[in-house]
């Protein structure tokens, strides 16, 4: 058969809302589009552990250390499922490691901001998973059975993530002044942010084209930025939190909240390495990567003698 028509059954087969698994014929750029997606997903949710983790030691209490704990194994968890998802795909995980630690892989924006008090742990569970799980109900039913099956459980732990994060965030909105100081001053830094981890908007965005016509992406980065704005301006509104944003309006005739441009020179700034943080994650993750070598190696010199085939 030839190449056009594989792509062409490879398309109605996507458009009549087949599956594609791992041994399925598929054209090369629909793999590496996968393969550059779900590694940069899988290098967040590991990256994401770290400015969370900053903060295990400094829990207020031993429930929220506890609470803590559990979100950050979550997130490793997370990485691990992608990680294998996207080895389904030819690649293995040593090289998607060399590709983030060389700059090549990205990471989502959002883990290039510090975390500078114990309410971002707040804002990160309510506001960084709340857009992850904007984004991750729409991958769910994406046209990679792989990643798709992989964001079922995904979602469904982010959404404790998400709860325990505006839990967090209510408690010290019912608190003290300081503490009600420290969850707006902390909201007032993530929100931004947490727009950006949408990616560029609809007119700038170079990959949406392709990965919507393949069902990778079933929603446009603007469409699903509006999805998380819409449901989370009246949770911030009923604990008393206010959106740092003064355009920000309800529109009777969109039904959407209207809001001000986002800044995306600072996007693209982070998204370059030039964010607070980038050169502090590349470097913790090299670390780790060379710490755990001889882990490895053992590993696969076990499992060499014991199972040579
Ligand atoms: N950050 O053409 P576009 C979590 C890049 S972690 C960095 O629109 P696409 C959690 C983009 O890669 C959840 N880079 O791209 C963990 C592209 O550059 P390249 C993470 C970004 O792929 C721990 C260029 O900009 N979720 O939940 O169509 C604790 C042009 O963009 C970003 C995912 O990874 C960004 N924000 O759409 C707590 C979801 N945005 O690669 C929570 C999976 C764009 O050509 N990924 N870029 O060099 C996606 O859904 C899509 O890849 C994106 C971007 C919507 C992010």
């Amino acid at each position: 058969m030839s190449e056009t028509q594989l792509e062409q059954d490879f398309q109605n087969k996507i458009d009549s809302g087949e599956v594609i698994e791992p041994k399925d014929w598929m054209p090369e750029r629909y793999r590496k589009q996968l393969i550059r997606m779900m590694s940069q997903h899988a290098h967040s949710e590991v990256v994401g552990m770290l400015p969370e983790g900053n903060w295990i030691t400094r829990a207020p209490s031993l429930a929220r250390k506890a609470i803590l704990l559990a979100k950050v194994q979550d997130e490793a968890g997370h990485g691990l499922y992608i990680y294998s998802a996207t080895e389904t795909l030819g690649i293995d995980r040593q090289e998607m490691n060399n590709q983030l630690h060389s700059g090549k892989a990205k990471y989502s924006s959002i883990f290039n901001y510090p975390t500078l008090t114990w309410a971002d742990m707040g804002s990160i569970g309510w506001l960084v998973d709340g857009a992850a799980i904007v984004n991750q109900t729409a991958l769910a039913k994406c046209s990679y059975g792989p990643y798709a099956r992989a964001m079922v459980r995904i979602c469904k732990e982010e959404n404790f993530h998400n709860k325990q994060g505006y839990q967090l965030l209510a408690y010290l909105m019912r608190g003290t002044k300081e503490q009600q100081e420290m969850a707006q001053e902390s909201m007032n830094r993530w929100w931004w942010p947490s727009l950006m981890m949408f990616g560029p908007s609809d007119t700038n965005s170079p990959n949406s084209g392709e990965l919507m016509r393949w069902k990778v992406k079933l929603h446009s980065n603007d469409n699903l930025r509006q999805r998380f704005i819409d449901r989370t301006v009246p949770q911030a509104e009923a604990i008393g939190l206010t959106i740092p944003d003064p355009n920000l309006k309800w529109n009777e005739t969109t039904r959407h909240y209207d809001h001000s441009d986002i800044d995306w020179a600072e996007f693209q700034n982070v998204i370059a390495g030039n964010g607070p943080c980038n050169r502090d994650r590349i470097r913790a993750r090299v670390k780790a990567d060379s710490d755990g070598l001889w882990v490895r190696e053992a590993a696969a010199s076990y499992a060499k003698k014991h199972f040579p085939n």
